[in-house]
């Protein structure tokens, strides 16, 4: 995926490998100078030269060089570690924003003009600022090209921006281990120009047209699953992921734990339509309560219907 000239992919690159060779350098320069010094002492006072080993009552001035050239060294990492870490924590006044969202397991984006993605798409040459949401557990957002990385905790609100450098498609995913499907949380950004970004973002036809497209309602009923990762946890050929396969359940009867009560439930639209918006009021039996978050607002009824259409394709 990686399409583009590293070192110009974001504002951030410089900055980050900088201080990233100055540590390798230091480290590169203590591995050789330290086993150059062992293999010395090795030779210069193995036994059959000094038989006789004497104590040494220590030096001040040792201590005083071992002490201050290590300092030194640490400060100067520090301060260009500093210097490559403190821009990405003033983001400018002035700029475009993207919510990402996360969940388990996957990332969601959205527009200031209501466009939803599961890839970023970003211009290039234009600060971009993400307000990193998560919903359910932590996650981290994580493009390595760019050299940014940020944890998206529940609750909190944070940001993360940078600002493209490069077109092309890089990779951007979670790196903070949530949960069994993690690493389904693996997705790209797309930088574009920005005529052509601009175009895409008005082009708000690409969130309608789901519903009127050639492609067959169970088709775009995958479609949907697909988008909003459900996936992750729903399986199509009978396994038991996280939740219970799309397999066979069209039509068919389940044990579902409702306030307790344990009650006999045929899968209709009805079913689907509450087991999407509000997963947690009638729980599969074998299945764990609260892991499904409502999907109200993201998905719509329209939606749904192209799910079921889908499910009851399956089970033909
Ligand atoms: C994080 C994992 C997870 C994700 C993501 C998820 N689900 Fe679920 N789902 C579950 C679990 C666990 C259950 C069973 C417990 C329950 O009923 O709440 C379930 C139950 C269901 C059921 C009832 C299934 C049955 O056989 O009775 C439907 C329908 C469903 N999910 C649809 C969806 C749709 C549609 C999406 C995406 C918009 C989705 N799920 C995303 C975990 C998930
Ligand atoms: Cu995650």
């Amino acid at each position: 995926m990686y399409t583009a000239d590293p070192q110009q992919a974001s504002n951030f690159v410089a900055g980050v490998d900088l201080a990233f060779m100055i540590m390798l350098a230091v480290s590169i320069f203590f591995l050789i100078g330290l086993t150059v010094v062992m293999l010395v002492f090795i030779r210069k006072y193995r036994k059959d030269k000094h038989p006789k080993a004497i104590q040494n009552e220590g030096s001040n001035k040792l201590e005083a060089l071992w002490t201050g050239i290590p300092l030194v060294l640490v400060l100067v990492m520090f301060y260009f570690g500093w210097m490559g870490w403190r821009p990405m924590k003033n983001p400018p006044d002035e700029a475009m924003h993207v919510k990402a969202i996360a969940r388990m397991w996957n990332f969601r984006f959205e527009y200031e003009n209501g466009k939803i993605t599961d890839t970023l798409y970003v211009p290039i040459n234009e600060p971009v600022i993400l307000d990193l949401v998560a919903l359910d557990v932590l996650h981290s957002l994580y493009i390595p090209a760019f050299r940014v990385k940020e944890d998206m905790v529940p609750g909190q609100e944070k940001v993360m921006w940078f600002i493209p450098g490069t077109e092309g498609e890089f990779d951007l995913f979670c790196t903070e281990y949530c949960g069994l499907e993690h690493s389904y949380m693996f997705t790209g950004v797309k930088v574009m120009p920005k005529e052509e970004f601009d175009a895409w973002i008005a082009d708000t036809s690409a969130v309608v047209a789901v519903v009127d497209s050639e492609t067959s309602l169970a088709d775009q009923g995958w479609e949907v699953l697909r988008r909003n990762g459900c996936n992750a946890c729903h399986s199509v050929d009978g396994s038991k992921l996280v939740g219970p396969s799309y397999l066979g359940g069209w039509g068919g009867t389940r044990t579902v734990v409702t306030d307790r009560e344990e009650r006999e439930i045929t899968m209709d639209a009805e079913y689907v339509l509450r087991s999407v918006f509000d997963p947690n009021a009638d729980v599969v039996q074998g299945f764990n309560k609260g892991l499904m978050l409502s999907y109200e607002g993201m998905v719509t009824e329209q939606e749904v219907e192209l799910i079921i259409e889908y499910l009851k394709k399956l089970n033909e």
